[in-house]
């Protein structure tokens, strides 16, 4: 039985159904009652677990299969007709091989499950930019998920009316055997295959697989980008606010920096908090680039989340959260290493009781919460602004402990083009076991993008040179080390003080007192970043800001290599703007050298 009058879902609902077979169907209408209904079905089958009403009222635990923690990266696929147009960064399926291979695997998948349909809605309610999407799912872990990081129910089948055009998410559970677990993008058909896993990003669809993969090909086909990008609102304190987006790898602190609250030496700042993760970025007829958070809730990594790091993120996950793989205390609060001392008698995310001298951490490195945007105390106003947010700097960020200066801006938006594919992160132990291997992830897209890499690119170049008001471009790192391994720069809050500097770039056009125009783009001069009450010395500072010559030619020729591998669809726009990078680099290297003979005596 449907409950819908839409030809096209309620067709497709009952071709699935026939195939998969579920004992029920359940239309989800993303209500209170709905929820309440839910959680108590999964608190009597052990699917989740409850936590202290006390201290963390309306919160639950989940604990996922063991071998299903994180996003699968090597069993994702792009299934195209043509391998080029899936291109060398992305795993590739032929749609007919998927048909054969990953098909089949839903038949009776369903079987003594309820099938639930997750109608959703990705961006503000009555905004021109948001897209509907539809997840059918025999996970009800799943379907509570996307009621909190999506707008979920009556508001989206009431936005779709009689329309067909909604991405199609099919999601199973199946046996989560990580020999039989697939996640297959069709982005001509704007179909989502999802099989084996329950967690994250592999099973709430709307996420990395539609607001990313899929709609990155929408976005190519209709002139925008989407991106995985955070959005925020830096206000100063004459109460002027300027939109950022900004793009880091996993793991690089994104939740933390689209949260950040400014120490007390920058009274009078504040951040707003526009998304933590997807932003949507479309030309307005006013020339500007505007961005609005498909998402409604941050899926946030818990570990490392505290007091200091990030208080808005802790205020946010106090109630209505749903956290997935942390420990949790005798008291039966969640809790995760980076909260201090573990306290005694806790169980770790296996649910055993923890053993803190075997040396594994409690909760698991992947462990999330999944929690309501409306709860963040800083949210922006414009959150559901149906226009966005006009984005004034875009930034790029990677974990780099040498050559990366501290920030830098690019010379345009080609050079700024060039400075995001070249974006790229030293992997942390947690995440492969080796740390510093150096991974190349352009934009911060390489498991997102759905299409070819290089036809990705040329429509980044295609789109920013359609504005009469182009964002400015930067790169920041947040990780520089000292001899020692220290940590250069604090980070965290005192981030705020590299966000100044952006925005005063940004908005002041070329003031040339707080820049220097170096090989590589135009860098903070000595004095240009306050750092009053900082215990950063002015050596230090330098050095964060040095522009280390024979590094850089190595990295743009190392850089050259991976454009190499990227293949013949990358535009030649960018190669032009990496000559000329290297043709800057070999001139200061040139005078550096002539300089030194002139002041030798012979
Ligand atoms: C995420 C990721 O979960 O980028 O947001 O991996
Ligand atoms: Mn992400």
């Amino acid at each position: 039985m449907t409950t819908t009058r839409n030809r096209a879902l309620g067709a497709w609902v009952e071709e699935i159904a026939r195939f998969t077979k579920p004992d029920r169907i359940h239309w989800c209408d993303g209500s209170d009652t709905e929820s309440e209904m839910l959680v108590k079905h999964m608190l009597a089958d052990g699917t989740l677990e409850s936590l202290n009403a006390d201290t963390h009222p309306g919160c639950y635990l989940h604990r996922s299969h063991p071998s299903d923690v994180a996003r699968t990266e090597h069993l994702t696929f792009i299934c195209t007709e043509k391998q080029a147009d899936t291109g060398p960064t992305n795993n590739w399926m032929s749609p007919a091989e998927a048909r054969g291979k990953v098909w089949p695997l839903f038949e009776n998948a369903m079987e003594g499950r309820t099938l639930y349909v997750v109608p959703y809605l990705m961006g503000p309610e009555s905004s021109p930019f948001s897209k509907v999407g539809v997840e059918i799912t025999d996970s009800a872990y799943v379907a509570v998920n996307m009621r909190i990081m999506t707008r979920m129910g009556k508001i989206a089948l009431d936005r779709l009316g009689d329309s067909s055009d909604f991405v199609k998410g099919l999601h199973s559970l199946g046996d989560l055997d990580p020999q039989r677990r697939f996640i297959c993008h069709f982005p001509q058909s704007k179909e989502i295959w999802s099989i084996g896993s329950g967690y994250g990003g592999n099973a709430l669809l709307s996420k990395k697989c539609f607001a990313l993969r899929i709609a990155s090909t929408q976005a190519r086909d209709e002139g925008w980008l989407a991106e995985h990008m955070l959005i925020l609102g830096l206000e100063d304190p004459q109460g002027r606010t300027t939109y950022i987006a900004a793009a880091f790898p996993s793991a690089c602190g994104k939740t933390n920096l689209a949260m950040l609250i400014p120490p007390l030496s920058q009274a009078g700042y504040k951040v707003w908090t526009v998304g933590d993760d997807i932003a949507w970025l479309r030309p307005g007829s006013d020339g500007r680039l505007w961005a609005i958070n498909p998402e409604n809730g941050f899926f946030g990594v818990a570990p490392g989340t505290n007091k200091e790091t990030n208080p808005n993120a802790m205020a946010t996950i106090g109630k209505n959260t749903i956290f997935t793989n942390v420990a949790v205390t005798k008291d039966r609060q969640p809790w995760w290493e980076g909260l201090g001392k573990p306290p005694e008698g806790m169980t770790d995310w296996r649910g055993n009781p923890y053993d803190p001298s075997k040396g594994e951490p409690a909760a698991h490195p992947n462990s999330r919460f999944t929690a309501p945007a409306a709860q963040c105390p800083g949210i922006s106003p414009k959150f559901s602004d149906p226009q966005g947010v006009p984005i004034s700097a875009i930034i790029f960020g990677g974990r780099r402990a040498s050559l990366v200066p501290l920030v830098y801006q690019a010379f345009d938006w080609n050079h700024g083009v060039l400075v995001g594919s070249m974006l790229s992160s030293e992997t942390t132990a947690a995440a492969t076991g080796k740390t510093g291997v150096l991974r190349r992830d352009p934009m911060a897209m390489l498991p997102f993008c759905g299409y070819n890499m290089g036809d990705y690119l040329t429509h980044w170049l295609k789109v920013g040179n359609g504005l009469t008001h182009p964002p400015a471009i930067f790169n920041v790192n947040w990780f520089r080390r000292g001899p020692q391994r220290e940590f250069l720069w604090p980070g965290y809050g005192e981030n705020l003080r590299v966000l100044r500097w952006i925005v005063e770039r940004a908005n002041g056009g070329a003031n040339k007192n707080n820049a220097v125009e170096t090989p590589i783009g135009f860098v903070p001069t000595a004095d240009a970043i306050d750092t009053r009450g900082l215990d950063v010395s002015s050596a230090t500072m330098q050095e964060l800001l040095r522009v280390d010559t024979a590094g850089w030619t190595q990295e743009l020729h190392d850089f050259g290599d991976y454009l190499h591998k990227l293949g013949d669809r990358v535009p030649s726009a960018l190669a032009v703007v990496l000559a000329r990078i290297r043709l800057g680099l070999d001139g200061a290297a040139h005078r550096k050298t002539a300089k030194a003979s002139v002041a030798t005596p012979v």
